[in-house]
Order: C-alpha cells, then structure tokens, then sequence
C-alpha cells in the first residue's frame, strides 16, 4: 500500500511529460496530426468531426448533468421512508421523445457523413493533375510516376496544389503481398492496398513542406516501420526532381569497384537500378538513393555510417525485413557502401 502511494507522483509526473512532450512535438509537426488539416480532404473530415463532436457533445453535457442533478436531488437522506418509492409505468410522450430525437441525430450524422464521403470520392480529376501509382510492399513503398517514366520508394514528392493554380496527385493504390494501408493524417483520410485490386484517392496541399505518415493496417512484424514521407515541392523544385529522377544511375571513377560488387552479388535479384543490369523489383529502386533523407521506410537516417550497417545486417534496424544480410566482407562493403553513395 504505502509503495503504491508513493509511486503514484511519479506515475503522474512522467505521464503528464508524455503528454507535455507529445503536444510539443504536435506543435511542431512531427506527430501527424488530423487536427491540422492541410488540403481540401483533411479539411472537409475535420470540420465533419468537429461537427460531430460537437453533437455527441452536446448529446454528453445534457445526459450528464441530468445524471448530476437526479443523483443529487434524490441521494439517500436520514429522513427517508425505507419503503418502495411509487412505480409508474408507461409514458407515451417521453418514450416518443426519446425515440424520435435520437433518430432525428442519426439520420442526421449519417446524411453530413455520406455527403463527405460521396463529395470526397466523386471529385472531378482535372487535366492538370498528377497521377502516381503506389504499390505496398512488406514493408516499404514503391511510387511510380507513368508519364515520367520514375519510379523510387518511400519519398514520395508532389507539387503543391494552391487555389490559385490546382494541381492534385490522383493516386492509384494497390499491394504487391498483404494488405497495407496508406494514411497520412494532414492530407487524407486512410485508403487500403490490396493486392489484385487499385483504390483511389487525391491530395492536394495548399503549402509546401513535408507530411508524415504511416502504414495504417498491420502487415506484419516490421509495420511499425513502414513509415512514409511526402515531400510536397514548389512547381520548380518539384519539376528539378523529376528531371534528376529520370536520369540514369550515376558512374564515378571512383566507384567502380563498388558497382562491381553489387553487379556480382544478388543484390540485383531484388533491386533495380537503372543504367545497370539490375532490374529486381523486389526492394526498391535504388537508382537515385541518395536523393532520400532516409532509409528502409524511414528506419533510419540515410548516413553512410547507416547505409552500410543496413547493408551488413538489415536486422539492426528492422527485425524481420525482407532483405538478408547478404555476408560480406569488410572490403565489400566499404565499396559497395561507396558506390551507392554516389547515387545521387
Ligand atoms: C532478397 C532480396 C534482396 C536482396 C538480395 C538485397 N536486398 Fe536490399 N532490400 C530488399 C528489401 C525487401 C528492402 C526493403 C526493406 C524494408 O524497408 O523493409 C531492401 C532495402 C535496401 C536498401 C534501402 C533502400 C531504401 O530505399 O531505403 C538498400 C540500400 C539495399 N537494400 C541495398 C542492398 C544491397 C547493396 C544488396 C546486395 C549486397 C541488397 N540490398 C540485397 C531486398 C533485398
Ligand atoms: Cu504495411
């Protein structure tokens, strides 16, 4: 007893720097949040659960209060009778109240939340737009651009979509195993992959920056660290990626001696990348690798100290990923790690 009363401060304190930690952390946008909403979906489902709050919370201040007032009016008293209070049966206008209101919200609730829905899904796709495909894998993302002819992981950059001059990416979603989920809160609301069938979905930000997400449906143990990245680019540094995008894999003197070894291994089974033979498509494009700020879905920091500590022992940081430690030597690895570096 006297430990637990002891313990409890303690408990409070370090739940309440969570707490402290977390809303700083909100603040500065590195907890997506669908309480910032920043384009015209995540918009229009927060201000639809806003009004929905505020129903429900209305529907708790009343019932509530009535429960406060009822359980103080009648507590037990000293003068009380302890005998049966008298019993009423049957009350045809509040039966009919407390039927016919709660269905009048229903109705309500559900008719704001399918023209949400239906506005949302049956948006018109303008010529401007963008079209991206993203295929779920265990457990990263493969992002191709069709009409540019680009594909690469995890990162996914857009043009931002002003009101001014709309652009908004049109997504085709589907998976190449299990079924994953792809959300990122500021921008949408969540879509599934599944496999052997394309969902739809469209973001349009209205400002530049990068938008934090996540796989939104357990696809098995590495989940967790299926994280995604969308880098929404002003027209100019948007158009400067995909041009460095389509460019083959670089060849630096330098490097040769890397780029030997990935050739001789089996790296090329699984990974592609252009301007080589390899042509894997079953971890991702690692032609302009060094254009992402991270590795493995977010796993880590993309550092050469990281690069080639992955490429060791993909476990260090992703228990379960579905690429192998590939065992090689210490020289191996200096250059295959040297190689990749140059691929910017
Ligand atoms: C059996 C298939 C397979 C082989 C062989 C393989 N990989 Fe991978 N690799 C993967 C998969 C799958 C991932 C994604 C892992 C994840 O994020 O969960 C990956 C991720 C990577 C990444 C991170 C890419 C990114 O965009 O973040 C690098 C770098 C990489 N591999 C390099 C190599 C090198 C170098 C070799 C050869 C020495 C190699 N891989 C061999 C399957 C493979
Ligand atoms: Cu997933």
């Amino acid at each position: 007893m006297q430990t637990k009363r002891h313990r409890r401060p303690i408990r409070f304190a370090s739940a309440a720097a969570c707490l402290s930690l977390a809303t700083s952390s909100l603040a500065q946008g590195k907890i997506p949040s669908t309480l910032s909403p920043a384009s015209t979906s995540a918009h229009q489902i927060f201000d639809l659960s806003i009004f929905v709050i505020t129903i429900t919370g209305g529907i708790f201040l009343v019932v509530g209060s009535l429960l406060a007032i009822t359980l103080f009016r009648f507590r037990e008293r000293k003068s009380d009778l302890m005998t049966e209070p008298a019993q009423i049966y049957g009350s045809n206008q509040i039966e009919l109240a407390w039927t016919v209101i709660p269905v009048l919200i229903v109705v309500v609730l559900f008719l704001t939340t399918a023209r949400i829905i239906f506005a949302i899904q049956d948006a018109p796709k303008p010529a401007a737009a963008l079209d991206v495909t993203a295929i779920g894998h265990q457990f990263w993302w493969e992002f191709r651009y069709p009409k540019y002819g680009v594909v690469t992981a995890n990162e996914l950059h857009i043009p931002v979509s002003p009101d001014s001059a709309p652009k908004p990416t049109f997504l085709k979603l589907t998976s190449g195993d299990v079924v994953h989920s792809f959300w990122i809160p500021q921008l949408a609301g969540k879509t599934d992959l599944i496999p052997n069938q394309v969902n739809t979905m469209w973001i349009d930000p209205k400002t530049a920056g990068l938008y934090l997400g996540q796989c939104a449906q357990f696809c098995g143990s590495q989940h967790a660290m299926m994280l995604l990245r969308v880098y929404v680019d002003s027209p100019e540094q948007f158009d400067a990626w995909i041009k460095n995008q389509q460019q083959p894999g670089r060849i630096e003197a330098q490097a040769i001696a890397g780029r030997k070894v990935f050739e001789k291994l089996a790296c090329m089974n699984c990974h592609a990348l252009s301007g080589t033979t390899a042509t894997g498509r079953f971890g991702p494009d690692l032609t302009h690798l060094m254009s992402r700020a991270t590795l493995a879905s977010g796993a880590m920091d993309n550092t050469p100290e990281n690069l080639r500590q992955w490429i060791k022992s993909p476990d260090t940081f992703k228990r379960g990923a579905l690429m192998p430690a590939m065992q090689l030597n210490d020289e191996q690895l200096d250059q295959v790690t040297a190689y990749l570096e140059t691929l910017k």
